[in-house]
């Protein structure tokens, strides 16, 4: 089982009250705390701190960000990271190494960044078996009902909600509803190719980089703390996917080829010893397509630090909740290949950062 016990997908409510039973039950351990902005329907987005002499706030660790959901129809991405925050907090003071890791370094994990989007898709994919929507594929999406498959924020730019005030899916312009894509609002590379100028498209970048409160809100955590090492974790397509989300002969901002990251060589070596765990495929972002304004490539060219998109799962948003469980552990049909590891050794990399610049010469 998980280390949470969860055997079915969670709710909104869900995620705040398991944040919320991680820290009441764990003092000194895991603080939650609540993000700067609200997000545009007023919902607080909360994330947790776990780390040995946790309220030690000042004592300089590195701190390993995990983040989910993104992208509202996403839901194993949240699943994967909160299910982190459970394991580490179940396994300190029994694991070795996990206890050793949370005396070196800070985890912080926030599993619901688009929280106004998410609600949406989790309540309407309640509505149906998921049972139906997975046989319908993923080349059906648009079919599924209401806002299973929504994308996007909350942002209501004019013209493009279905009734006034409603951050829907169903009927708008498109078919891909409201929002702003979260992953291409950031400030890395953003108004580049591999995002949308136009409201009505699924990667609508929004109207300037850090538009959006949720995108705000992983700039100033990032920002404010020394954060050496995340993951941001989406679904499908089982990669473990590195800066920069454009290829190096592209033109940048400045009119300059953006060249690949400094850190290539060492932040491919650890991007491949992931992938060795949980039977990804390790790339490049911009193999897979190109993007600007993701998490990562802001992040990266930003601090320094290294950050992945994990894909998880070969080919469903959100498929049944077995599928999470063993892409998680390791254990059914991922036997030997779970994410828990790939996790753990972001973690560890994160946790020696001095190690980095060893790798990279
Ligand atoms: O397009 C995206 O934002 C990601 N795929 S998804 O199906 N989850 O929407 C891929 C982003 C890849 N690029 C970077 N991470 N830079
Ligand atoms: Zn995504």
């Amino acid at each position: 089982p998980l280390p949470s016990g969860r055997d079915t997908y969670r709710r909104l409510a869900d995620y705040n009250a398991d944040l919320e039973r991680l820290a009441a039950g764990h003092p000194g351990l895991v603080r939650k705390f609540a993000l700067p902005h609200r997000s545009l329907e007023g919902k607080q987005v909360y994330g947790v701190e776990i780390a040995h002499d946790v309220d030690a706030v000042d004592d300089g660790r590195p701190v390993f960000l995990m983040l989910g959901l993104h992208h509202a129809r996403e839901w194993p991405s949240g699943e994967h990271a909160v299910e982190f925050a459970f394991d580490l907090v179940k396994n300190h003071g029994g694991d070795e190494r996990i206890t050793g890791l949370l005396k070196k370094a800070r985890v912080i994990v926030v599993p619901v960044v688009n929280v106004d989007g998410f609600e949406k898709s989790v309540d309407d994919g309640h509505l149906v078996d998921l049972r139906t929507i997975d046989e319908g594929g993923t080349g059906s999406i648009l079919a599924t009902p209401g806002n299973a498959y929504k994308r996007k924020n909350c942002r209501i730019v004019d013209g493009l909600a279905p009734l006034a005030g409603e951050c829907a899916l169903a009927s708008s312009p498109g078919g891909f509803g409201a929002g702003v894509d979260l992953n291409r609002n950031y400030g890395g590379f953003w108004g580049g190719p591999g995002a949308a100028a136009e409201p009505v498209q699924a990667t609508y970048r929004g109207a300037a980089p850090f538009s959006e409160p949720e995108t705000r809100n992983i700039r100033e955590l990032i920002s404010g703390r020394h954060v050496t090492g995340l993951i941001t974790n989406h679904t499908f397509s089982n990669l473990v996917l590195r800066p920069n989300g454009v290829a190096p002969d592209t033109t940048g901002p400045d009119g300059l080829p953006v060249g690949d990251a400094p850190d290539e060589a060492a932040m491919k070596e650890l991007g491949d010893r992931m992938a060795a765990q949980n039977g990804y495929t390790s790339q490049h972002s911009w193999e897979l397509y190109d993007t600007t304004g993701t998490t990562e490539d802001w992040s990266y060219n930003a601090t320094g630090g290294y950050g992945y998109t994990f894909e998880i799962g070969p080919d469903e948003f959100h498929p049944p909740f077995p599928e999470v469980v063993d892409e998680y552990l390791g254990a059914g049909a991922y036997a030997g290949k779970g994410n828990r590891e790939a996790f753990l050794l972001a973690l560890e990399s994160a946790a020696d950062p001095q190690a980095h610049a060893v790798v990279s010469g």
